[in-house]
This record gives C-alpha cells, sequence and structure tokens, in this order.
C-alpha cells in the first residue's frame, strides 16, 4: 500500500516542530564539551513535510523472522477501554513515528526494520526482592495479553487512535517485588549505534531513558504494548516492548525496553535532560498550559483533515486525575 504525496495530514498547518529541534545547544555543548555545529545539528525541522516514502509492510518488510508469540494474537479486546474516536488507518500510524534512535524525523519505519528484536532481554533491577533478566517471550507468555483502544497524544500536537495489545504495567511490577522505599521506576531503551544510526549523534543523551511514579505505573492505564493492530508489534512502534500512558504526551511511551529500575530518585528523562523547560517529568497532557513554543489546546487527527479541543489528561482524567491532587496544577503538569 502506497501513500500518496500530499497528504492532508502532514500539511504545515501548524508551528508545531518535534521534541528535539530549538534545544538549548549552547547548554548541552557547554555540559559535553563537543563542538557542534548548527547544520551538523540536523534536526526535524522538516517532520512535517510530506515524503515519498511507502508505507513499510508489516510482514514482508524483512526476512523470514517469525516472532515466537505469533500465536497469541490477535488477542481479546477489553471492552472497558472503548473510545468515541475512529481508529487510525495502520498504514498511517505505521509511515508517522518518532524513534529518534532511527533518524530525527518521521520516516523511521525502514530503519527500524534493522532492529534484532531477537533475542531479547529485559532487565528488572534496583531495589527488587531480587535482580532478574527476563526473555522477552517468557515475560510474553507469563501475562495475560489484551488489546485495548487509546488515544495517543504527541506534545507537537498531533493524535491517533491505536489499537495496542499489551498487559498491565502492574503485571511487571507484582513480578519485579520492589522494595518499600521504591519510588519510581526508570526505563531504558536498548544501545546499539551499529543497529540505529541516530545513536551516533552523539549530542543526545542515549540511551533512551523515561519514568514514572510507582502510582503511575500501578494505575490500570499504564500499559506495556507487545502488539497493535491484531499482531506483534511493528519495529517502529517500538517492539519488542514499549510503554503507553495515554494521559501522558507521547514522549513518555518509550520504546524497545530493555530495563526496569526501581528507585527512590526520580529519574532525569531523555527529553529532560535535553530541555527541561520544554519537556519535564509530568508530562501530563493538558490544553492550558503551552509548550514554550506552540499551544496545546488542540490536535491535529492523523489522517483526517480534523483539528480538535485537547483533553485535560488526553481525556483520561477520571481514572488518573487523582494522582496529581497534590501538585501544583496546572502549571506543574509540563514543568517541573
Ligand atoms: N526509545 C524511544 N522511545 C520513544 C521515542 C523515541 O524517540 N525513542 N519517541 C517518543 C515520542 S516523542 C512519541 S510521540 C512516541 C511515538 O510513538 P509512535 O511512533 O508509536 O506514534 O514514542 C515515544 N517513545
Ligand atoms: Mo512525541
Amino acid at each position: 500500500m502506497f501513500i500518496k504525496r500530499g497528504k492532508p495530514w502532514s500539511l504545515k498547518d501548524h508551528q508545531a516542530t518535534s521534541e528535539g529541534i530549538y534545544f538549548n545547544r549552547r547548554k548541552f555543548m557547554t555540559g559535553s564539551g563537543l563542538l557542534i555545529g548548527g547544520a551538523a545539528l540536523g534536526l526535524a525541522g522538516c517532520s512535517e513535510q510530506s515524503s515519498s516514502d511507502a508505507v513499510v509492510s508489516q510482514s514482508a518488510s524483512t526476512s523470514d523472522f517469525t516472532d515466537p508469540t505469533l500465536d497469541l494474537y490477535p488477542a481479546k479486546r477489553n471492552e472497558a477501554y472503548q473510545i468515541e474516536r475512529a481508529i487510525t488507518d495502520e498504514g498511517i500510524n505505521s509511515s508517522y513515528n518518532n524513534f529518534y534512535e532511527f533518524g530525527s524525523h518521521k520516516q523511521i519505519a525502514k530503519a527500524a526494520q534493522a532492529l534484532k528484536t531477537r533475542p531479547w532481554q529485559v532487565t528488572i533491577d534496583g531495589m527488587v526482592e531480587k535482580e532478574m533478566v527476563l526473555d522477552i517471550d517468557e515475560l510474553i507468555r507469563s501475562v495475560m495479553l489484551e488489546e485495548r483502544l487509546y488515544r495517543h497524544r504527541c506534545v507537537e500536537a498531533w493524535s491517533m487512535t491505536i489499537p495496542w495489545t499489551g498487559f498491565a504495567f502492574k503485571d511487571l511490577i507484582a513480578k519485579a517485588k520492589p522494595l518499600s522505599g521504591a519510588k519510581y521506576i526508570r526505563m531504558e531503551t536498548f544501545h546499539d549505534p551499529s543497529v540505529a544510526s541516530g545513536q551516533k549523534q552523539s549530542w543526545y543523551p542515549w540511551p533512551y531513558v523515561e519514568g514514572v511514579t510507582m502510582e503511575e505505573a500501578s494505575n490500570d492505564l499504564a500499559f506495556l504494548v507487545t502488539g497493535a493492530y491484531g499482531k506483534p508489534a511493528a519495529k517502529q512502534f517500538g517492539a519488542p516492548l514499549r510503554l503507553a500512558l495515554p494521559w501522558k504526551y507521547g514522549f513518555k511511551s518509550i520504546k524497545s525496553i530493555t530495563r526496569f529500575t526501581f528507585t527512590d530518585k526520580r529519574p532525569v528523562s531523555f527529553w529532560e535532560q535535553l530541555a527541561a523547560r520544554e519537556y519535564g517529568f509530568w508530562a501530563n497532557v493538558n490544553p492550558e498550559v503551552d509548550h514554550p513554543r506552540w499551544s496545546q489546546a488542540s490536535e491535529r487527527v492523523l489522517g483526517t483533515n480534523d483539528r480538535i479541543p485537547t483533553k485535560i489528561y488526553n481525556g483520561y482524567g477520571e481514572q488518573v486525575a487523582h494522582l496529581y491532587k497534590d501538585l501544583d496544577l496546572p502549571k506543574t503538569v509540563l514543568y517541573r
């Protein structure tokens, strides 16, 4: 299937740009001691332009690899997570991604096929009863997979609706047996510049890191994703294991996770390291708190011509607002 040039969802209809484009270079250069020319940054200023990329086919794009968990799909849909929006076309979702390991633009799907998702180990360490390394297939087979329809809202002010397959984050916490002092979970993506050429861009603080509080991770909505669209996740979605936190901006939903570390220190995420003023720890979707460079009041719905008002907590306030009642809202939702 091909997507034609000039698709409506790629129009430059707002001034939001990619996460990375304006991060504080000077500060970063000082901190790292690197000399970086402006041009060499090559950040995603053109991310909203259309490209002629074909949609990368979900199955036939690479080799003869058969996912060892294929028999678990499609998983039964959990009807509690039905939503009012139309599911985003799989072809559109599969060819418009943020995955900076494979490039600082949206057309990374092809490059992401280089990622080897087996064998894949997930380390659980830090403040837990016993540190462990889990094989991804063992992990997936030890949990109950289900399908959930979730909204997905990027801080760049675009959104999709995705049928994820996965399991509750709290199921992983139960396996980990955290010590009572653990307050946060720090997550890390693989680090292999030989496969992910974006990781050769040394001014980024690789590997990608994200963090959540124990309460956030234990919330029913926090979902560890293994699949999408009724099959194992495409590599560009963050196979074989990524997070989906639908009430937070998309950058919190870390892809291709290799490590969960339970800790009493608040993790500093990838984007927070680059530009703390723009991408804070909480990063809850909030139409009233603008990004320093653009409004968050509305969002472009990919695959349609719609621009719709953004909802507080991306429409999931009922499930998660209580987690933040003691914080100084709304100003601290994004920046703190
Ligand atoms: N490892 C890793 N995880 C990541 C990113 C990334 O660049 N690397 N981008 C984030 C951002 S900004 C968004 S919006 C979502 C995009 O997910 P999608 O491509 O499935 O829409 O992934 C998030 N997780
Ligand atoms: Mo994002």
